[in-house]
């Protein structure tokens, strides 16, 4: 086992089990799936020929905290060889399925630049998931990911390993815009309050960031007399008009993905997880988590999709009517669905609030959370902004600030929250937009960037962002063991990357005061 995947990694890897709960035989199967995945990624390269989708979910369940499921992974190495036997040899091609982990690539930059590639089309293939359920395909993306899995295996120079990395992030902003696109199928997001109080019924709590699952469920449950409640990244689904219109669905129950060993406990009812992040359940509540499309845990019921797309929830229904209903957690309610379109409406009086010198400067603190002590940077940095700043936020990071009384400016709320991790595509959107109302770069705008990362999505966002040009990101509350010390080079180098350290010392870095 040698994995370094997320922002949990030990220093230089995980090599005995993960923070995450990855076990050593777990990694090697996913080891065998992700290099049998890049040899027939050689061959359908060779012979001009599509990858089956079914490698989508297979690179989808290795993302952090998606899959622990060895008999799962057996399953997607099943589909793997029968496609790759399917296709003729190529030339020097690698042996088919060796148990080998990226350190098999002795050469730290290759082996470097490569695990840097690897991550961001791992978020390439969650985010095409979720869009290719929603009716939404873009071919030049599958191929992307064939040939960026197939380049483990080509003798590419360094400059060409760096191309394709930036490439990534190229297919990152039309994959993000390709999601914002297919989540419209449920209305453009609107600002909303969300509820965080719970109610007397018992109740389903769903996770993840599938909107079409959830929106099975709210289909499956009218009626039912239990309430759906969403967790972690689904909270920005409160935002979309076709959703406001099922009353069971109550609001929103707990924090971050990395507080679900408190609140689930908390919740008494089932949970049901569509996506990341899924920690291995603590005994009070494991006999409550049912898993959906790449998401899988041992001993957990999971909820396959029908030919027809379809899913049976019934179980999940049955089990909740037995469930005591929610305990009350107390929190605030919480703000968001200020996607582009909702902020864009607003861009006349942020654009004179602006101009008056009564908004100074945007922060865009999107990403994730974790279970990084270090992470309550985030909260300190956010309490420290003065107050003519604004921050513009998406991903599960938001749960280290969005409970705070931050305020607004003239009614402008200061903590604008785009949506899950995808939707910093909807931050892109609005910088864009201020830029081209200023007659000005988007690295000219009063914003700066403090990311916070910790799974391979990040990184997906990172690359995207990198290719659209934006300098100096601050990136924390570490930097990853993957990157090696001449590809940090060429980060800090080409775009001004940085690591994150104290607030007192980022808020001077950042030109926040
Ligand atoms: Fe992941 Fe980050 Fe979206 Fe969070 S990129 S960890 S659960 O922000 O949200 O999937
Ligand atoms: Fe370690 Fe992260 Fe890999 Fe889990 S996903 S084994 S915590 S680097």
């Amino acid at each position: 086992m040698y994995c370094q995947q997320c922002q949990e990694s030990k220093t230089p890897a995980c090599t005995l089990g993960g923070a995450c709960g990855k076990n050593k035989i777990v990694a090697e199967v996913q080891d065998r799936v992700l290099y049998s995945l890049s040899a027939l990624s050689f061959r359908a390269k060779t012979a001009n020929t599509g990858l089956d989708p079914c490698v989508l979910e297979a690179l989808f369940a290795t993302l952090t905290n998606v899959s622990f499921d060895e008999t799962r992974f057996n399953e997607y190495l099943s589909c793997i060889t029968s496609h790759y036997n399917a296709l003729p040899p190529a030339a020097g091609e690698p042996v088919f399925d060796a148990p080998a982990g990226l350190d098999a690539i002795s050469d730290p930059n290759t082996r470097s630049l490569f695990s840097l590639l690897l991550f961001g089309v791992k978020g390439l293939a969650a985010y095409y998931s979720h869009a290719i359920v929603l009716g939404k395909t873009d071919d030049a993306i599958l191929s992307f990911i064939r040939d960026a899995l197939a380049s483990r295996f080509e003798d590419l120079t360094i400059d060409q390993r760096t191309a394709l990395v930036l490439e990534c992030g190229k297919h990152g902003v039309a994959v993000l815009a390709l999601l914002d696109a297919a989540n419209q199928t449920y209305g453009v997001p609107e600002i909303t309050s969300v509820s965080t109080s719970a109610g007397l019924r018992p109740g389903i709590l769903v996770t993840g960031h599938d909107l079409k699952d959830l929106a099975m469920l709210l289909e499956a449950t009218k009626d039912e007399g239990i309430d759906i409640y969403t967790h972690g990244e689904m909270l920005p689904a409160h935002a979309y008009p076709a959703f406001k219109k099922y009353p069971q669905l109550r609001g929103n129950f707990g924090g971050s993905w990395a507080e679900q060993r408190m609140d689930l406990a908390k919740f008494h009812g089932p949970v049901l997880f569509t996506t990341n992040c899924l920690v291995p359940p603590a005994p009070a509540y494991a006999d409550k988590v049912f898993t959906t499309g790449a998401v899988s845990f041992p001993n957990c019921p999971h909820i396959d999709a029908k030919p027809d797309g379809s899913k049976d929830f019934s179980a999940l229904i049955a089990l909740a009517r037995t469930c005591r209903p929610p305990e009350e957690l107390g929190r605030p309610d919480l703000l968001t669905g200020c996607a582009h379109d909702a902020v864009l409406a607003l861009a006349p009086k942020v654009i004179e609030l602006i101009k008056g010198g009564k908004i100074r400067r945007f922060v865009v603190m999107a990403g994730c959370d974790g279970r990084d002590k270090r992470r309550s940077y985030y909260t300190e940095f956010a309490k420290a902004l003065p107050h003519d700043t604004i921050i513009l936020t998406a991903g599960c990071v938001k749960y280290r600030y969005n409970a705070l009384a931050l305020g607004d400016i003239d009614g402008i709320p200061r903590v604008l929250d785009a949506g899950q991790c995808n939707d910093s595509y909807s931050l892109v959107v609005i910088a864009l937009a201020l830029a081209d109302a200023f007659g000005c770069g988007i690295n000219d705008l009063p914003i700066s960037y403090n990311i916070a990362w910790y799974e391979q999505k990040a990184v997906l966002v990172l690359l995207a962002l990198l290719h659209l040009g934006v300098k100096n990101i601050m990136l924390g509350p570490s930097l990853p063991e993957f990157v090696s010390p001449d590809v940090l080079n060429v980060l800090v180098t080409t775009f001004g990357l940085q690591s994150s350290s104290t607030v007192a010392e980022d808020l001077v870095k950042l030109s926040c005061v």
